[in-house]
């Protein structure tokens, strides 16, 4: 067997480990729930070797949507205690989440309808379309809510309320700005008297990946305190604004919005859909106001405080997505791959880190602030293509599939030497590489 055929045999073993039956668990022991990007990840590598069991995947998801179409972040597993479980969230303090299933209150980067168009390439015509047509009424009403409630000003950006739905919990920016003026007077006692130890105890996270991969604790306290200002006001998204906190555009969230734009009219246009003209216009609109994230001086992306408008100048590898969304200009996509080329910036043995290596908060083992993390490498990938920079992308595609072999597949991993980092036995990891491994070919 090839060093590739090893590699697709077992990352078929860690979905099949992590296979719950109607869907995938990003990993045992941390992660225990159904989680929103995941799932769309792992179905984008499932729909290689079991296309139905990818459908599954998705519907699987569309069981926790919300009343107001919301798509919730996690779907919990019944029983499982973990650092997140539904008690923490207690969905059911809102009338608006789903009467027969516990989620948590927030939701994730919109991979839904990337997802649902990986799966319908590989479906013949007919079937491509009444795969469509079944998840139509969900896809739309997701898309709907998240103009409707999350861009209330009708700016044409999608706001999120806590960094866990932009799914890079602790880069650098959130961090930034928590720590500026949002973190409440205990805990900065804590983090002041340096008695922020206590916390460890408390943290189930930490028992299964080492602590200086994960959050620090004042990170870690200063989400769930977030959280619980969340669950206060019910998940309502007016109540929650009254008295925001953290607010923010999030530049990645919104490439993958825009993205998710241009699949949503296509699959309308073969299934013979009108979108509703609002929506229609909103996404339009989109695209244009994704232009006042960037900045001339540095001339890169950003992304943006909702209630003041100003620019988190705060580099991650978000700045890298608008070649996911697809809709920048031909120079400004060239002047984002110099950066990624650049060897101070993203150019590291197995990029990308998360976070630049030229940032002051760049630690190459600590979650979102310099690991290289699979699903940013394939947004990438993708978007490298869209622009024509073959090249550039199969060599990014290339060094990621180096990395997992030579590691296995973990959460995330040292960008300069290409170790694993994070739980063991990771679903998306392992799906995007059969995905990386597929097009090879
Ligand atoms: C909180 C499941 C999720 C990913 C996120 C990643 C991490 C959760 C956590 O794990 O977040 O949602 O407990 O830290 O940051 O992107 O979806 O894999």
């Amino acid at each position: 067997m090839g060093v590739n055929d090893d590699l697709l045999a077992s990352a078929k073993k860690v979905l099949d480990t992590n296979d719950k039956g109607n869907y995938t668990i990003p990993a045992h022991g941390l992660y225990p729930h159904q989680w929103l990007w995941d799932s769309c990840f792992i179905a984008i590598g499932q729909r290689h070797f079991d296309v139905e069991r990818a459908k599954i995947e998705i519907l699987s998801l569309l069981r926790g949507q919300w009343k107001n179409g919301m798509l919730p972040h996690i779907i919990f597993t019944p029983g499982k205690k973990a650092a997140m479980h539904e008690g923490h969230w207690q969905s059911w303090l809102s009338p608006l989440s789903p009467d027969d299933v516990s989620t948590s209150g927030i939701t994730q980067p919109p991979m839904l309808a990337e997802a649902v168009v990986r799966i319908g390439e590989t479906l013949p015509l007919t079937e491509r379309r009444s795969w469509y047509g079944q998840v139509w009424p969900n896809l739309l009403a997701y898309h709907e809510w998240m103009y409707r409630e999350r861009d209330p000003h009708g700016e044409g950006l999608a706001l999120q309320i806590h960094p866990w739905e932009t799914g890079m919990d602790n880069t650098p920016g959130w961090m930034e700005l928590l720590g500026e003026h949002l973190l409440p007077w205990w805990i900065r006692l804590l983090a002041r008297l340096h008695i922020d130890g206590i916390i460890s105890w408390f943290r189930s996270d930490t028992r299964y990946v080492p602590a200086q991969e994960r959050l620090s604790n004042i990170e870690a306290l200063a989400l769930y305190d977030t959280q619980l200002r969340l669950r206060r006001k019910a998940y309502d998204t007016d109540k929650i604004l009254d008295h925001s906190l953290f607010a923010v555009e999030d530049l990645a969230f919104n490439c993958i919005l825009i993205r998710a734009n241009t699949h949503l009219r296509q699959i309308a246009l073969s299934i013979r859909k009108d979108l509703p003209e609002d929506l229609y216009k909103r996404m339009e609109l989109a695209e244009k106001t994704l232009e006042e994230l960037w900045d001339p001086y540095t001339e890169q992306y950003y992304s943006r405080d909702f209630i003041t408008h100003r620019l988190l100048k705060q580099p991650s590898v978000a700045t890298l997505l608008p070649l996911y969304a697809g809709t920048i200009s031909e120079e400004r996509a060239k002047l984002l791959v110099k950066m990624l080329e650049n060897e101070h910036i993203f150019g590291t043995a197995y990029p990308i880190p998360s976070a630049p290596r030229n940032s002051t908060w760049f630690n190459p083992i600590c979650y979102w602030q310099g690991p290289s993390w699979v699903n940013i490498n394939w947004l990438v990938i993708d978007g490298l293509k869209r622009y024509g920079f073959d090249e550039h992308a199969a060599a990014l595609r290339d060094s990621t599939l180096e990395m997992i072999s030579k590691s296995d597949c973990y959460e995330y991993f040292n960008p300069m030497t290409g170790n694993g980092l994070g739980t063991k036995n990771f679903s998306w990891t392992a799906a995007l590489a059969i995905d990386l491994l597929a097009k090879e070919k």
